[in-house]
């Protein structure tokens, strides 16, 4: 039997989900470790900590690699055969950096199997907390790098995006001016998949395109550091960043630790990746034209794209894909966190909220919200509360629909760059499993929802690149249509299908959307 385990490092929680690669192609095992749930000593809410003004958010690493350690005792006491993994791969959230300093490499080379990794790797860290996607506390550096590189369109032109908070470049760059005898003491800087790969190898892990396409440092066509990006950002930068290698090349074997703790072989590293780049993938998304939609933390609508070519607005991103080629995406901030709040303001869990949604027409009588309950990144705003038109905060039905017609609204505007016309949207994360949230999605964008078997598309797609890669390591490449087989086919009565009077309100409720976002910025600059 050859198994291959895909992580998925993500901000609420680690998912691990095995398949079986040979003859029989099956998910084996999916499990979840809920960071707050599960790990309450580090004290985060949602797995992060957040600011009292609620600009800079970070998470514990030492958090990160304890989930890894709780995870795999459960994967082996629930009777997975460790021993007959042939390799594993991850995807992880973007952007986080990880700070570590010189005694990384030596901590990892004597990994202690009779201890568990928190309290080994704590001592490596060159500050406690890492930086996370949801920070948006680097509006001053962001300026600085756009004006070094000669403006949004540049660096957008080189990097694949325009300047962004959470983007890796502000952050280092904040890091090393406010804290510059951490920097010094900082020898190495990886991504929050770079990190957890170099925990699984025992050694210092490269990073892949996908995820280094999240940091405004990398010339995305070449696929290499960009000296000039490097330079604008903080000094001294190219020697503590860790080297850019294709998405499908081996990062090592799994350290012994792993092998002598959780038994497992001879298992390979593969190179992790993002978890949007691995969504793309587990949801099947190897060619261009269908759209894939993540609602988790973050919500994201995502697709293949052959060139690099930036949003014209501004507001998305080029990826490079980790199947090669590239992936184009928009990501709002204001995801599961919206809904969860509009949920728990009428006191309602899951059903009741969907139960109301159902109960309220599409379009919603005209009551309009923009669902800004956290700063927005799609577009940039420092709104903070949601703006609500001919909606009454009192009348719970109302604004369980109008939160979510405002996302899927604001997800149909800001696909149209890449995906101006849509027929199937395949969907993921914890959201996905709300048929009521999924049947406005497809009204919205007038095509069709499907989802498939696994929950977790990033996990997912990570055990496909750890099949993938080990295929072509061991001289028996196999193209990704074979890799997919039978892991990515859209379930049978799931998802939803457009229903025309519905769309039709949605096309006219639409520019009034657009006008009331309009309108907003315009009086917020
Ligand atoms: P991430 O990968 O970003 O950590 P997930 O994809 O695991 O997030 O999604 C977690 C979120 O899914 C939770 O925060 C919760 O709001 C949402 N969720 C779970 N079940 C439902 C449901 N039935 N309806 C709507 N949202 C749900
Ligand atoms: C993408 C983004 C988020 C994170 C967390 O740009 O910031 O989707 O990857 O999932």
């Amino acid at each position: 039997m050859a198994l291959y385990i895909g992580f998925d490092s993500s901000t609420q929680s680690l998912t691990a989900t095995v398949i079986e690669g040979g003859g029989k192609r099956r998910v084996v095992a999916e499990q979840v470790v809920v960071f707050d749930e599960m790990l309450p000593a580090f004290g985060t809410t949602r797995g992060v900590h957040t600011s009292a003004d609620g600009r800079t958010v970070t998470a514990p690493p030492a958090m990160w690699v304890a989930a890894l350690d709780l995870m795999l005792a459960r994967l082996r006491d629930a009777g997975v055969d460790l021993s007959a993994v042939r390799a594993v791969s991850g995807s992880a959230q973007q952007h986080g950096s990880v700070y570590l300093n010189a005694r990384f490499g030596d901590a990892l080379e004597h990994l202690d199997a009779e201890r568990p990794l928190a309290p080994q790797l704590e001592r490596v860290l060159a500050r406690p907390d890492a930086p996370v996607w949801l920070d948006c506390s680097t509006s001053g550096e962001c300026g600085e790098l756009t004006d070094a590189i000669g403006g949004p369109g540049a660096l957008a032109q080189l990097t694949g995006s325009r300047a962004y908070e959470r983007f890796t470049a502000a952050q280092i760059r904040k890091f090393a001016r406010s804290r510059p005898a951490d920097y010094a003491a900082t020898s190495r800087i990886h991504l929050v998949s770079s990190f957890m790969a170099s925990v699984l190898c025992g050694a210092d892990a490269p990073i892949d395109p996908g995820d280094a396409s999240g940091t405004n440092l990398m010339d995305l066509p070449r696929r290499a550091w960009s000296s000039r990006a490097l330079e604008a950002t903080a000094p001294d930068l190219a020697r503590r960043l860790p080297v850019i290698r294709d998405s499908w090349s081996i990062a090592g074997l799994i350290a012994p630790y792993f092998r002598r703790r959780y038994g497992f072989g001879d298992a390979k590293v593969v190179t992790w990746s993002g978890d949007n780049p691995c969504a793309l993938i587990g949801l099947g998304l190897i060619a261009e034209g269908q759209l894939g939609v993540s609602l988790g933390t973050s919500d994201t609508v995502f697709a293949a794209t052959p060139r690099p070519d930036p949003d014209p607005s501004g507001s998305g991103h080029v990826f490079a894909s980790p199947a090669g080629g590239y992936m184009a995406l928009t990501c709002f901030a204001n995801g599961s966190l919206a809904r969860e709040r509009v949920r728990d303001a009428y006191g309602l869990d899951w059903t009741g909220f969907s139960q109301l949604l159902q109960s309220t027409p599409p379009g919603n009588g005209g009551a309009l919200m923009v669902p800004w309950f956290v700063p927005e990144i799609t577009p940039t705003v420092d709104v903070r509360g949601p703006i609500r038109r001919e909606l009454d905060p009192g009348d719970a039905a109302r604004n369980v629909r109008a939160v979510v017609e405002g996302q899927a609204m604001a997800m149909r505007l800001h696909a149209q760059w890449f995906a101006p016309a849509v027929t199937t949207i395949r969907a993921t994360g914890g959201a996905a499993a709300n048929r009521a949230i999924l049947q406005i999605l497809a009204d919205v964008f007038d095509a069709e929802v499907v989802q498939i078997a696994p929950p977790n598309a990033a996990s997912l797609g990570a055990a496909l690149r750890a099949l993938h890669a080990d295929h072509l390591a061991s001289g028996t490449p196999m193209p990704w249509s074979d890799v997919l087989e039978g892991f990515t086919a859209p379930l049978p009565n799931a998802g939803a299908r457009p229903r025309q009077s519905a769309v039709a309100a949605y096309a006219a409720l639409l520019p009034r959307y657009t006008a009331l976002i309009r309108d907003t910025m315009d009086r917020s600059c």
